[in-house]
C-alpha cells in the first residue's frame, strides 16, 4: 500500500479528497441534526436523486433490489460520492481550486435540493453549505500533508528513469521511515494517513450522530403526522360572518399556523413523543397527579379561539396571532391536584428547562379558557408551537403562560418561586395590554380606507378609533367580535386631500378603558402607545 501510493501519485489525494468530504458531510450531518432535521445532506441527496430519476430507472431499481431499492440508492450514492471526491482531490492536488470548486458544485445542488422540497425553511440551506465549506478547508490541510515524494512528481514531472534504477530511496524517504525526513520536519506517510484516517473518523462519528438524532426527530414528525386528534366534546361556535371584513391586506381573524409568530428560547425544537409525554402536577398540593397523553386525549376537550400575543411584540408589531386551540381546562387537572389555600402561582415547565409564572387563581377562574392545548387551527400543535401539549392563557402574555412542550406544573408562591423571564428583568405578572394596529391603509384622493386589529384579551374590545392628521378621534367599524379573548377587526373609510396623512389608531375595552398614548418600551411588562403610520393620498 505505501510502496502503492509513492508510484501511483494520484492515491494519496484521492484518499485526501474522500477524508475531506467524510468530514465535512459529517460535519453537515450534525449541524441539521441541530437545526434543519428534514436537510441532512445524506437525506437530501437521496431524495432529489429518487425526484430526478427517469421512471425507467425507478422501475428497474425496484425490479433490481425489491424493498431494498432504498438502500440500494444509498449505496449507488455512496460509490457516487466517494468517486466525485476522490476526483477532487486529485483535480485540486494538479488544478487548484477545481476541487474546492466541485465541493462548490456539490454545495449548491445540496442547497438547490434542500431549498425546493416541500415546506422548506431558509435554515435547510445550512448543512449542505457546512459540507462544503469543511471539505475544502480540510482538503486543503491534508493536500499539505502528502508526503513530499508522493507530491513531488505531480510538480516536476520526474526525470525518465535511467534504465536499471531503483525506487527504494524515495519510497523510504516517502514512508517517514527515515529518521532524517521526520527531523527535518517534512511530514511523513504515517502523518498524512493519521490525518486523513482521523478526518474520515471524526466524519463517520458526527455523521452517525448527526443521523441518530435526526431519526429520532424525524420520527416525532412522522408521529405527529400520523396522529388524528379527537372531535371536541365542546366545538367552538361557527365563525359568524360578520367577524371577518373584506379588506385587502387586513390581518386574517384566523392565523394559519405557518405565519403564526413563534418565539422561545429553544435553539433546537424539543422533539417530545407523545408516548412518552406525561404532565406531572406537584408542589403545594393535596396530592400530586399525573396525566398522560392518552389520558389527556380521553378527556372531554374544549375548542376556544384565543389571541396570544408576546410581550415583546412593539406598538405595530407582528407577535401577536389568534388560533382555535383545541385543550382541556388547566383548573380542572388543579382541582383534582387540590391547590393549598396560601399557594398564588403555578410555575409551568417545558421540557427544556423554561418556565412561565402564571397567577393560580386566573388558571382556576371558571369562566377562562386556560388550557392544555393539543390542537391548533385543527392540526396537532406543530412541533415549533410546542408539540404535543403546550398552555394557552387568554389574557396573559405568552412569557408567563404559554408554555410550549410542557411537562411540569408546580403550584407554588410568587414570593419563592421565579420563571425564566422574571429572572431577566421582566415582570413576574403579565396581564395583555389594551392594544390595537393598523395593518393596511389603502385608496387614494378621496377615498382611503384603514384597517386592522384591536385586543383586549379576556376584557374585550367595544370600539376603535382612528384619528387623522392630530384630528378628532372617529369612530372606526368594527366586526363582530368572536369572543373576549380574540382580537377584533376594524376598518375605518376616510376621504384625504392629496399629500402626506397620519393615522393613529386606539381601541376602546369592554370596561371603557380607552389605550393610552403613553409610550412604555416592551421591557418590563409590554409597551403602549398608539400605532401611528404615515400614508400619502396621490
Ligand atoms: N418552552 C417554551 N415555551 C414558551 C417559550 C419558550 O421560550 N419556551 N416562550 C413563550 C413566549 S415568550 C411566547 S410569546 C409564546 C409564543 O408562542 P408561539 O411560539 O407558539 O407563538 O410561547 C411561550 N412559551
Ligand atoms: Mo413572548
Amino acid at each position: 500500500m505505501l510502496a502503492m501510493a509513492a508510484r501511483r501519485t494520484w492515491v494519496p489525494p484521492a484518499i485526501a479528497g474522500i477524508a475531506a468530504v467524510a468530514l465535512g458531510l459529517g460535519a453537515a450531518e450534525l449541524v441539521a441534526a441541530l437545526i434543519a432535521p428534514a436537510a441532512g445532506p445524506l437525506l437530501v441527496i437521496g431524495a432529489a436523486a429518487i425526484d430526478l430519476a427517469p421512471s425507467w430507472a425507478k422501475d428497474a431499481a425496484i425490479a433490481l433490489f425489491g424493498t431494498a431499492d432504498k438502500a440500494a440508492l444509498l449505496v449507488g450514492i455512496g460509490v457516487v460520492l466517494l468517486l466525485a471526491a476522490g476526483a477532487a482531490g486529485v483535480l485540486e492536488a494538479r488544478r487548484p481550486p477545481i476541487g474546492r470548486l466541485i465541493f462548490a458544485a456539490g454545495a449548491i445542488l445540496g442547497v438547490a435540493a434542500a431549498l425546493t422540497r416541500a415546506g422548506a425553511s431558509p435554515f435547510d440551506a445550512v448543512p449542505s453549505a457546512v459540507a462544503a465549506i469543511v471539505a475544502a478547508i480540510a482538503l486543503g490541510v491534508l493536500l499539505r500533508r502528502i508526503p513530499r515524494a508522493a507530491s513531488a512528481r505531480r510538480l516536476a514531472p520526474a526525470p525518465p528513469l535511467a534504465p536499471g534504477a531503483r525506487l527504494e530511496p524515495a519510497a523510504q524517504r516517502a514512508s517517514g521511515a527515515d529518521p532524517a525526513a521526520a527531523r527535518s520536519g517534512e511530514p511523513s506517510r504515517r502523518t498524512f494517513l493519521t490525518w486523513a484516517g482521523g478526518s474520515a473518523l471524526i466524519g463517520a462519528l458526527a455523521g452517525a450522530g448527526g443521523l441518530l438524532l435526526e431519526s429520532g426527530a424525524r420520527a416525532v414528525t412522522a408521529v405527529r403526522e400520523a396522529i388524528r386528534l379527537p372531535a371536541p366534546a365542546a366545538p367552538a361556535p361557527p365563525v359568524p360572518a360578520g367577524a371577518e371584513l373584506d379588506v385587502e391586506g387586513i390581518s386574517p381573524l384566523i392565523t394559519p399556523n405557518r405565519s403564526f409568530y413563534r418565539i422561545d428560547t429553544a435553539l433546537q425544537v424539543p422533539r417530545v413523543d407523545p408516548a412518552d409525554w406525561s404532565l406531572r402536577i406537584h408542589g403545594m398540593v393535596d396530592r400530586e397527579v399525573r396525566l398522560t397523553w392518552d389520558e389527556l386525549l380521553a378527556l372531554p376537550l374544549e375548542e376556544s379561539r384565543t389571541t396570544l400575543m408576546c410581550v415583546s411584540n412593539p406598538v405595530g408589531g407582528s407577535l401577536i396571532g389568534t388560533a382555535l386551540w383545541l385543550g382541556y381546562p388547566i383548573r380542572e387537572l388543579l382541582d383534582r391536584a387540590g391547590p393549598q389555600p396560601d399557594a398564588d402561582m403555578v410555575l409551568s415547565r417545558s421540557i427544556d428547562g423554561f418556565t412561565a409564572g402564571s397567577p393560580l387563581e386566573v388558571l382556576l377562574e371558571s369562566d377562562r379558557n386556560a388550557i392544555l392545548a393539543v390542537g391548533m387551527n385543527g392540526q396537532p400543535l406543530p412541533e415549533e408551537h410546542g408539540f404535543p401539549v403546550r398552555m394557552v392563557v387568554p389574557g396573559l402574555y405568552g412569557y408567563v403562560s404559554a408554555t410550549k412542550w410542557v411537562v411540569e406544573l408546580e403550584v407554588t408562591r410568587f414570593d419563592t418561586a421565579s420563571a425564566y423571564w422574571t429572572d431577566r428583568g421582566w415582570s413576574a405578572r403579565g396581564p395583555v395590554k389594551l392594544g390595537s394596529r393598523i395593518d393596511v391603509v389603502q385608496g387614494g384622493v378621496g377615498a382611503m380606507t384603514a384597517a386592522g386589529v384591536a385586543w383586549h384579551q379576556h376584557t374585550g374590545i367595544s370600539g376603535v378609533e382612528v384619528q387623522v392628521d392630530g384630528g378628532p378621534w372617529r369612530e372606526a367599524e368594527l366586526a363582530e367580535a368572536l369572543s373576549i379573548d380574540t382580537w377584533v377587526q376594524w376598518r375605518y373609510d376616510f376621504a384625504p386631500p392629496a399629500g402626506e396623512h397620519e393615522l393613529a389608531v386606539r381601541a376602546i375595552g369592554l370596561d371603557g378603558e380607552v389605550q393610552t398614548a403613553e409610550v412604555a418600551d416592551v421591557v418590563p411588562d409590554g409597551a403602549t402607545g398608539h400605532h401611528t403610520v404615515r400614508v400619502t393620498a396621490a
